[in-house]
């Protein structure tokens, strides 16, 4: 087990051994939320140059491959058939276009191309298209990500064998909160995809979103059924809810700024071996509230003018950020 931090007094250096065997509780998690913000800043930078080079940052591009008319009620999402968005369903990419889309991404620096479709899962016929995809991106010498929803028997061997690296699949928030957002699926069954995924050898990418009206105790939850996913997942994308007109939560408050920082130095803390990915809501983040999450220890983020329906920082913003902290990209 490891240690319960005290909230009063300075914080001790993390367990250097606190790998993705060792559990983490929720009360130990919310007693890391619970700590001053210095304090818990400071041990997740601790954590972070134990295990990483603080100054260096991943970037994968993400491209949605298949948009919107996605048969799932997920109360934030711009692409679900459910909620009326201004978005046009459309048909799979032309395998020629998402390769023309990589080069390009990988000419302005990204190593990870991300390819996300509006799928409950993937139908065998179009599972056809996408190993093609992931074959032609990987040609190119960039690492490739699928994010295609829950993976039925035998697919994610499919995905490995065309040499898929990457497979993203959220828990996107806690157990007891999930069904306050999600009913047409259940969080199990995301636990069971990302377990075939593990299974045929493919990284992980799994992670969740924050401000979509849970608690802290929640974000805690959240968190803890990630580290103790065992192994936590290599990369842990931590997204701020981009508010959607259209979807349930188009209103919803979402968290202080200073809140969402906590998140990503819990993660930073409980998974000190995985790139904690700061993900959406990052256009509307000023430089230095990125700067934050990085201090907390976010160490990658998606990279390009656009996330799969909603914006993203332009590359220029991005690259003049990374000159102004010293960043450099790896
Ligand atoms: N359909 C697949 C799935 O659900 O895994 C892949 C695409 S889905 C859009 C990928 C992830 O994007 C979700 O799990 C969620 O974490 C994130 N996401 C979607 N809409 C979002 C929003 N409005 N704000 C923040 N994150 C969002
Ligand atoms: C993840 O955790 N965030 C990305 C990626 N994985 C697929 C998606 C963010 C989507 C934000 C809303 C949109 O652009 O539609
Ligand atoms: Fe959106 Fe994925 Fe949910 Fe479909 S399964 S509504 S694409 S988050």
């Amino acid at each position: 087990m490891n240690a319960v931090p005290q909230a009063v007094q300075a914080p001790s250096v993390a367990p250097s051994t606190a790998t993705a065997s060792s559990a983490w509780s929720v009360a130990e998690v919310e007693a890391l939320f619970n700590l001053p913000f210095m304090d818990l800043v400071w041990r997740a930078q601790q954590v972070h140059r134990e295990h990483f080079d603080a100054n260096e940052i991943q970037r994968s591009t993400l491209i949605s491959v298949k948009t919107g008319g996605c048969s799932e009620d997920c109360g934030y999402c711009s692409q679900s058939a459910r909620n009326k968005t201004e978005l046009e369903r459309e048909q799979l990419m032309p395998v020629a276009d998402v390769v023309a889309a990589a080069k390009a991404a990988k000419a302005k620096g990204a190593s990870r191309f991300c390819m996300g479709a509006a799928w409950r899962g993937p139908k065998e016929k179009d599972l056809e298209p996408v190993l093609d995809m992931i074959r032609e991106v990987k040609a190119l010498g960039m690492q490739t990500c699928v994010t295609l929803g829950m993976l039925k028997d035998g697919q994610a061997e499919k995905l490995a064998d065309a040499g898929l690296d990457y497979y993203n699949h959220n828990l996107d928030t806690a157990a007891e909160f999930y069904g306050q957002v999600i009913s047409t699926h259940t969080q199990q069954d995301r636990i069971d995809t990302i377990g075939e995924v593990r299974k045929a050898g493919i990284n992980v990418c799994s992670g969740g979103i924050i401000g979509m009206g849970e608690s802290r105790r929640n974000r805690a939850a959240l968190i803890v059924q990630l580290a103790n996913l065992n192994p936590a997942p290599e990369s842990v994308p931590i997204n701020n809810l981009v508010a959607i007109p259209g979807t349930p939560m188009a209103e919803t408050k979402g968290v202080d700024n200073f809140e969402f920082v906590r998140t990503i130095a819990a993660a930073r803390i409980t998974m000190p071996g995985s790139f904690v990915r700061l993900s959406a809501g990052r256009e509307a983040m000023s430089d230095e509230m990125q700067a934050l999450c990085f201090l907390a220890g976010a160490n990658s983020m998606f990279y390009g003018d656009k996330l799969l329906t909603t914006g993203n920082p332009d590359v220029d913003r991005d690259e003049a950020l990374f000159e102004k902290l010293g960043l450099r990209p790896i």
